[in-house]
């Protein structure tokens, strides 16, 4: 399993020290709302000197024509994106698309990790983790809150999967360590960044997942 730091702070300078403090621990940043609408797309710039894979977490949801927009300039700077299925075949269409034709990723969310994902995603995802399998997505994102769903949702997409939720949300490494192989990313946040001490929290993760 891969650790995917979810980088949701609000100011650039404490961007930059959690990632100073965290770098040697983990395989991938995820960015997303919380930093980049402060400071706009190019502050991945300053992040990319990382050498971390950057994965952009802005949940496409809109028609085909504007997601594809916001894909493209993301991919700029960005090696994947994330973009909700719940909205059709067509509209994540445009974003596999133009992702594979600038040789980035694309992770489908399918179900969410949140207790609200229960009444209307959950009806949806198996179906969602079809449509991503089908459309040669690269991943999908399912919850770590839910392992047996996380277990069947990625049997039926057969596809990697970027999983949120643990630690702070009550997912656990050691109930979804046995469902996850080593193409999976586990998306940790708060557990690093709020932690007395990033570095050890990071640095804990990744021994309990390596
Ligand atoms: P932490 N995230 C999530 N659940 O938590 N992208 C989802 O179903 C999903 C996500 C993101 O709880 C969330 O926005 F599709 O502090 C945050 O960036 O560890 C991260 O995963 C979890 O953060």
């Amino acid at each position: 399993m891969k650790l995917m730091l979810a980088l949701d702070v609000e100011d650039k300078e404490t961007a930059i020290r959690i990632l100073d403090n965290v770098i040697d621990y983990i395989d991938a940043i995820k960015v997303g709302y919380p930093l980049v609408l402060p400071y706009g797309i190019k502050i991945l710039k300053e992040i990319k000197r990382y050498n971390k894979e950057i994965i952009c977490d802005f949940k496409l949801a809109d028609i085909p024509a504007t997601n594809e927009k916001i894909a493209k300039i993301s991919l700029k700077y960005a090696d994947g994106i994330i973009a909700h299925g719940f909205v059709g075949e067509d509209s994540l269409k445009a974003v596999i698309e133009i992702a594979k034709n600038m040789g980035k990723k694309t992770a489908v969310v399918v179900e969410m990790s949140h207790p609200g994902a229960v009444r209307y995603m959950q009806p949806i995802a198996e179906d969602l983790a079809l449509l991503a399998k089908n459309l040669k997505a690269d991943y999908i994102v399912a919850p770590s809150t839910r392992p047996k769903r996380l277990k069947k949702l990625k049997e039926i997409s057969s596809l990697p999967v970027m999983t949120p939720g643990i630690i702070t949300q009550g997912g656990k490494i050691e109930e979804i360590k046995d469902i996850l192989d080593e193409k999976d990313y586990i998306i940790v946040g708060r557990a690093i960044y709020q932690a007395n001490n990033p570095k050890e929290s990071a640095k804990q993760i990744k021994d309990l997942i390596g």
